[in-house]
């Protein structure tokens, strides 16, 4: 018997497959698992866990499962558990698409605030621009306003490509975005060995179809290593706090600070400094609104 570390890098159920040195092999799980610095909320394995296996001859389990550095998360649907995205990333790539599937602000808000609250750097990558960038260039520029990195690429073409891959090496990188927005293109781009299966939007609805079901750690050939996610379409958030949802939308709370009544809600208020900006045009309406719908899911 004999101990050695690991890194999950995809689930299925109740099994896991974990690297191991050059090695991958699937396991369960000891039915009490040691959480190394306490037990997570979400105490669930989840791809980029890192984890202790206990190896007899050829096979493995995992007893360990050390504390992680951070975790994305979201909520299920009906909004009362956790669902692990993944762990132990060090930046997320926020892929949409410059055209179709149509760019939903709100989606890329919620991610933005999903990062935030998780402490991971997103950068957001517009795909396909070979389609034109009339309907995202009106609005990107806040973003950058904001400091948020923006790559405006083409899986297709491979123009921006090369920043891309610069931005992967030697780090572990979320993909995520709708599906449809070409994620599994630019990774199959960046690295062809990945040979990852690329769907086709279908025309009649512009609504990207489900190839990628579950998430997957793959590592680059240059080092570090990425995970491609399913389409997600919906990001219920995971108990974010009012606070936390004013670091992720500066640009209100720094107004919201202004405004006459303490407890203001920002829709209709009397001395609203939040509503003065929207009315002068110097805070974008889908801004406020992303943050005022996030804002209602949040308990007070
Ligand atoms: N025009 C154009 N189409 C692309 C580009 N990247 C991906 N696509 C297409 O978009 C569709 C969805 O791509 P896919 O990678 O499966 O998206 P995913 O669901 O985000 O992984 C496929 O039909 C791709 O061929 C691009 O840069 N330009
Ligand atoms: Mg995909
Ligand atoms: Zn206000």
């Amino acid at each position: 018997m004999e101990l050695v570390d690991g890194t999950v890098i995809a689930t299925h159920g109740p099994l896991v497959r974990v690297q191991v040195g050059d090695r991958t092999l699937v396991m369960a799980s000891r039915r009490r698992l040691n959480w190394e610095g306490g037990t997570p909320s979400a105490s669930k394995l989840v791809v980029g866990d890192r984890v202790s296996v206990e190896m007899r001859g050829g096979d493995g389990v995992v007893v360990a499962v050390r504390r992680r550095h951070n975790s994305i998360v979201r909520s299920t649907p009906d909004g009362d558990r956790p669902q692990l995205v993944a762990a132990n990333v060090d930046q997320a790539l926020l892929v949409f698409a410059a055209r179709v599937p149509e760019c939903k602000r709100g989606l890329l808000d919620r991610f933005l605030v999903a990062c935030h609250l998780a402490g991971v750097e997103a950068v957001i990558v517009i795909n396909k621009i070979d389609q034109g960038t009339e309907a995202v260039d009106p609005w990107l520029g806040i973003y950058e306003g904001l400091g948020y990195q923006v790559f405006r690429v083409s899986a297709r073409t491979g123009w921006g490509l090369g920043r891309i891959k610069r931005r992967l090496a030697d780090t572990t990188t979320l993909f995520c975005g709708p599906s449809g927005a070409g994620k599994s293109a630019l990774l199959n781009a960046v690295y062809p060995g990945f040979r990852l299966k690329v769907g086709s939007v279908s025309e009649a609805t512009g609504k990207g179809r489900h190839t990628t079901t579950t998430a997957e750690l793959m590592p680059l050939p240059y080092g570090g290593f990425v995970v491609d996610t399913p389409g997600l379409k919906e990001f219920g958030l995971w108990q974010a706090s009012r606070e936390q949802l004013a670091g992720a939308f500066p640009e209100v709370a720094q107004r919201a600070a202004g405004c006459r009544f303490t407890d203001c809600s920002h829709r209709h208020e009397p001395g609203c400094v939040v509503l003065e900006a929207l009315a002068e045009g110097s805070l974008d309406p889908e801004r406020h609104r992303s943050y005022l719908k996030i804002l209602e899911e949040i308990p007070s």
